[in-house]
């Protein structure tokens, strides 16, 4: 295996560079052997576990336990998250002196996955059985048993959640919880396989596949330790602040085995859109990202001078096809030093920046960790005199390979180094780019064989405290996205910042948005998407999208067109494809692609106010715009494991063709009624209808009751969709969120209730803040019904086709 590998990598990337690979290997694999005697001389061959408690304290908002050989902590941070660490001994503790509980300082991460790291004291808020060890908040209830099991049940006294007694052995703390056979499971990260992780194995370690990857492939980029529980008993988030290797899996029991670091983790009650709410105001939300960011990207490995941006972009022109950005892969850098520009084939960033800015695309340009080992390059100069680098174990910098060969590794647990960094983003400021995509930071290093990433021992600062890779590589792109987003909030105060990421882990979603990154080209990964897009969801992550197309090939119009129809709906939407790869800008497949590709397009830019107004909800309480089916109906095991369709917000499910082929499709559908998008068939759920699927769509459903805000130029359209005659829509007033679209201005709020009424129906419209409407006209368009008759305001207006102008308005009413 490790031969072939060797031997395509010599094929691929010559031999000179194949000789270094082979040399940083073997380098990695010396350093890594200092890791290995020191585990065998205490090998234990009992795990070994807490034993019986022997004291129980109460502390404010908690408790703490001795037990033989463990401590262990409880704390209430609110009454439905409850915070649990263990630190377990390796040798049965002495009874006969006092035992005093000595606070963890390290082994959770150093809280980098945390936005809130205070709460209030919730003492009063729950009542403590010390006999019991019983406690229960407002929300559930927690129970220590005598050998360190933990029981979390709902306050109707259901069991969410049975733990056993965690166990210890040669470095690795494995935890265990009970699961149901129904149990599913929900979360971790990016993964490859379907949405419902139970039955399956993920690795906890940020890794870079290689070329491309297909399903089943794990671990990729986004190792995320939370998991959202639903089984018939309830529902739960439990969230482990460790960022060691890990394995977790999910037969009998959920087990997770960490090969280092401290037992820490929070449980959160469900139901699973509230948990979210609480995961996100502990690891925080993304901020309102700049408006552009939600419009279409076009990308390529291979742009590599100004005059192929300039042609991509008349390319769009030359089509009627709208776009929002175009992204610079690594070509455009000097030598692929990171931070500089290649001033032969960029000879005036600036003037091609302010060139595309006049025709509204931003330009994002991509950032690789790894700085190249050269003297006469500052950003390698610099790092090296300050000490920000990574460093081998006995204090060198360490030396990896990336683009531009030998390359040393920015260490960002170090507050400094992530200051200096940010510092080099002011330049390509300066030169008109308008966001940053982070490349190669789970971090990768090429290897001739083993992972490709740092060595083990690579010593990293963890703000002074110190620790090696293995604690530090999962917080790797985190940090410097961390770094990344601070800059841009210094350096451009006025601009709201937009970065995206290729790795990260627990809180990313602060910072950065995602993408599923180097996916084969091919029907599978098409339909793999969806899962991937959703888990990256479920995990606090709400922004993320593929390269339309897959990575690594050349799709067929057809798979083209599936994908780019799919990702129109998801909150990234970009096309991109390695180098080599056949043109794919949407217009390179003639007849009928570009006329559909171009419908599609306009769309999404169509649907951007409601689109910006989920990205603006996801800032306010953490759900994420893309959701699984059973969001709309917990209730309805149906829908538990559907993954080739999601919801968009509240109104939208969208269902998209994943087969060759394929131009209808049987769509899973939750209680109530939809209407269909393309032609308002109503359908009446539960049920499975076979709905049409024409090259030119993909079903779409509109939940009955909604109110889909569109933009049409200076138009908003508000497309009613009429609940059957006797329902009452189980569905939230429609909200619009408007702002400029970027900065820190004022914003406003416009709220519509639609209200059956008896002769038809009222729509309402409450407004809030001070930005003033940016709409000339509103629309109404009315679907599933036929408007008679429609008052604005009180005011009688004509109606054609069940559309009438509705101006900005406080009250409507038609009658059906
Ligand atoms: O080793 O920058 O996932 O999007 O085009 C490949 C070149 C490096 C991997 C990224 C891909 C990008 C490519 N990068």
């Amino acid at each position: 295996m490790d031969l072939q590998k060797a031997l395509l990598s010599i094929r691929s990337i010559g031999l000179p560079a194949s000789l270094r690979t082979i040399r940083y290997t073997l380098l990695r694999d010396r350093l890594e052997r200092q890791l290995r005697p020191h585990r065998k001389g205490r090998r234990a061959l009992q795990p070994i576990t807490p034993g019986l408690v022997l004291t129980t304290r109460l502390i404010p908002s908690g408790a703490r336990f001795h037990f033989e050989r463990a401590d262990l902590e409880v704390i209430f941070l609110a009454p439905d998250l409850v915070r649990i660490t263990w630190q377990i001994f390796p040798q049965t503790r002495n009874t006969k002196t006092p035992i005093s509980y000595v606070e963890p300082t390290q082994g959770f991460a150093n809280n980098y996955a945390l936005a809130r790291h205070r709460w209030p004291d919730v003492t009063d808020k729950w009542q403590a059985d010390l006999e019991e060890m019983t406690f229960s908040s407002r929300a559930m209830q927690v129970i220590v048993q005598g050998d360190g099991g933990l029981i979390f049940r709902s306050l109707d006294g259901k069991i969410l959640r049975e733990e056993l007694p965690p166990e210890y052995l040669d470095g690795v703390t494995t935890h265990r919880a009970l699961l149901q056979p129904e149990e599913h499971i929900y979360g971790l990260g990016e993964r490859t396989t379907a949405l419902n992780r139970r039955g399956g194995n993920f690795r906890m370690w940020n890794s870079d596949p290689g070329g491309h990857y297909g399903i089943g492939k794990d671990p990729i980029y986004i190792c995320v330790p939370v998991y959202l529980s639903l089984h018939s008993q309830g529902a739960y988030l439990a969230f482990y602040e460790n960022a060691y290797p890990a394995d977790f899996s999910f037969e009998t029991t959920a087990e997770a085995r960490f090969e280092g670091g401290l037992l820490r983790y929070y449980i959160i009650p469900g139901p699973l859109p509230r948990a979210l709410e609480r995961y996100t105001e502990l690891t925080g939300r993304p901020e309102l990202p700049p408006r552009w960011s939600l419009g279409y990207h076009q990308c390529r490995w291979g742009y590599k001078s100004d005059s192929d941006i300039r042609q991509v972009a008349a390319g769009f022109q030359a089509n009627d096809m709208p776009i929002s950005a175009i992204h610079l892969d690594i070509d455009y850098m000097d030598g692929f030093r990171v931070f500089t520009v290649n001033r032969q084939a960029f000879p005036n960033l600036k003037e091609l920046a302010a060139e595309m800015e006049a025709k509204g695309i931003k330009l994002v340009a991509i950032l690789d960790p790894g700085v190249k080992q050269d003297p006469q390059y500052e950003v390698y100069r610099e790092g090296r005199k300050k000490g920000l680098f990574c460093k081998l174990p006995k204090g060198q910098v360490l030396h990896g390979l990336v683009w531009p060969g030998w390359a040393a590794f920015p260490d960002f647990t170090n507050p400094k180094t992530r200051e200096w960094w940010g510092s080099y983003y002011l330049r390509l400021l300066e030169a008109g780019i308008a966001g940053f995509w982070h490349d190669m930071n789970e971090p990768t290093s090429f290897t001739a064989w083993g992972d490709m990433t740092l060595p083990l021992t690579t010593r990293h600062d963890f703000d002074g405290r110190g620790s090696d890779h293995r604690e530090g590589h999962n917080l790797y792109a985190l940090l410097m996205a961390q770094a990344g987003y601070e800059a841009l909030r210094l350096h451009c105060p006025h601009r709201r910042p937009w970065l995206l990421t290729r790795s990260g882990w627990a809180g990313l979603q602060r910072y950065a948005w995602s993408w599923t990154a180097d996916t084969e080209t091919s029907w599978e990964a098409l339909r793999m998407t969806i899962p991937e897009v959703l888990g990256l969801a479920l995990s606090g992550l709400p922004f993320s999208g593929p390269d339309i197309g897959g990575f690594s090939g050349g799709p067929s119009a057809e798979l083209y067109l599936r994908w780019f129809e799919l990702a129109a709906f998801l909150p990234f939407f970009r096309t991109h494809s390695a180098i080599g790869t056949p043109p794919r800008e949407p217009w390179v497949f003639g007849e009928p692609t570009t006329h559909i590709v171009r419908d599609f397009l306009r769309l999404r830019y169509r649907l951007m106010p409601y689109l910006y107004t989920l990205a603006w909800q996801t800032s306010q309480a953490g759900h994420p715009l893309v959701r699984p089916l059973f969001w709309a109906d917990m209730a309805d095991r149906r829908l538990w494991d559907v993954d080739d369709a999601f919801l968009l917000g509240e109104s939208l499910l969208i269902a998209p063709v994943v087969e060759q082929g394929q131009l209808s499709r049987r769509v899973t559908l939750p209680q109530g009624h939809w209407y269909n998008f393309w032609d308002d068939t109503l359908y009446t759920g539960p049920g499975e209808p076979e709905i049409p699927a024409p090259l030119e769509q993909i079903p779409v459903l509109v939940r009955a009751g909604s109110v889909l805000p569109l933009a049409e130029g200076e138009c908003l359209t508000l497309h009613v969709f009429a609940p059957p005659k006797g329902v009452t829509p189980a569905i939230p007033p429609a909200t619009l969120f408007s702002d400029s679209g970027d900065g820190y201005g004022p914003s406003r709020v416009d709220h519509f209730h639609l209200r059956p009424t008896p002769s038809g129906f009222e729509l309402t419209c409450q407004s809030e803040g001070e930005y003033p409407f940016p709409y000339k006209t509103v629309m109404l368009q009315w679907h599933g019904v036929t408007v008679r008759q429609a008052q604005v305001d009180g005011v009688e207006t004509q109606v054609t086709d069940n559309c009438f102008e509705g101006g900005p308005f406080s009250r409507i009413e038609v009658t059906i």
